[in-house]
């Protein structure tokens, strides 16, 4: 994915944010919605410090299914952002130092 943001002036926040978008793009192609292969692939590959792997699909379909919100069978990017606000906070609470 290319983008005109003049990412050099951004700030590392505003990089965070152009990250979640690109990693959710790398993972969802051009449909936009991730899959259940394609969740339990970013989670695997992008989240192993904040997340346990998922390796049963039991794990995968409750979080999925806590996730779809709408219940389509797809992970659509607002649904994406709730993952991401969840693993953030609890991650807020690991680190009492930087409160
Ligand atoms: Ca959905």
């Amino acid at each position: 994915m290319t983008n005109t943001f003049p990412v050099q002036n951004m700030s590392n926040l505003e990089k965070s944010m152009v990250s979640i978008i690109d990693v959710f793009h790398k993972y969802s192609g051009h449909k936009c919605h991730l899959k259940k292969a394609d969740l339990k692939d970013l989670i695997n590959n992008e989240m192993t410090h904040f997340i346990l792997k998922v390796k049963d699909n039991e794990t995968l379909d409750q979080l999925f299914t806590d996730l779809d919100l709408n219940g389509d069978l797809e992970i659509d990017f607002q649904e994406f952002i709730a993952l991401i606000a969840m693993v953030t906070s609890a991650c807020h609470d690991l680190f009492p130092d930087h409160h």
